[in-house]
């Protein structure tokens, strides 16, 4: 059975059971205390060396990088779909989930971590500010796309999946994410999909 490293307060390792209970995927979850500091155990490092959650092991197969270990769930159990085969779909799931990487979760993570899970220095302030100015820019994008489309990439799929965590995460980083209405109706049509499982599942 896949086993996967993570925290139930994790937005990352949280795309990972999207993806697998949305595709009927039985997995085991192993969780590591990264406010504890668990992820710089020897033995876990030997599994990511970039002592980060979320880590796959699927047998003797292991990996990390959560937007990567979508492809791989996807890939593994297609056909399915979450995972579009075609070349321009395919392309385009993958612009979603670089983007999601290089812009919505560096952002929006950054925004929540710095206001719910440390007590800030006053010169943190305006790191957080920028974060959550720079973190907006990147629903802008987001609800302007969803203002013609139901989803990221055709129907509901792993670029969705890779998008969503932070996204509907954000309030916790104090940002707003109501005066973006595409947005929040993308919200809705995530979590009432049937494989949909809330973040503290
Ligand atoms: N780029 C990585 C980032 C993973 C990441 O930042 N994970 C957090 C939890 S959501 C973590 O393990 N933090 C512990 C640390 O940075 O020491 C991914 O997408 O998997």
């Amino acid at each position: 059975m896949l086993k996967l490293y993570d925290h139930p307060l994790s937005g990352n390792s949280y795309k990972s059971r999207l993806a697998l209970n949305e595709l009927g995927v039985e997995y085991e979850r192993v969780n590591v205390d990264v406010f504890k500091g668990e992820q710089n155990d020897p033995k876990f490092a030997a599994l990511n060396p970039n002592k980060k959650i979320p880590v796959l092991v699927d047998e003797d197969f292991v990996m990390w990088e959560s937007n990567a270990l979508l492809f791989y769930i996807g890939k593994k159990y297609s056909p399915n779909h979450l995972y579009p085969e075609d070349a321009r779909s395919h392309g385009l799931v993958a612009q979603w989930l670089l983007f999601g990487k290089t812009s919505i979760d560096p952002n929006l993570a950054m925004a929540r971590y710095l206001t719910r899970f440390v007590s800030r220095e006053p010169q943190e302030e305006q790191e957080l500010a920028k974060y959550r100015a720079h973190g907006m820019m990147t629903l802008k994008i987001l609800d302007d796309h969803l203002k013609d489309n139901e989803f990221l990439v055709g129907d509901y799929s792993i670029a969705d999946i890779g998008c969503y965590p932070y996204v509907h995460l954000a309030p916790e980083g104090e940002v707003d994410i109501e005066c973006y209405a595409s947005l929040m109706s993308w919200i809705e049509r995530i979590q009432s999909q049937p494989g949909y499982i809330s973040m503290d599942e």
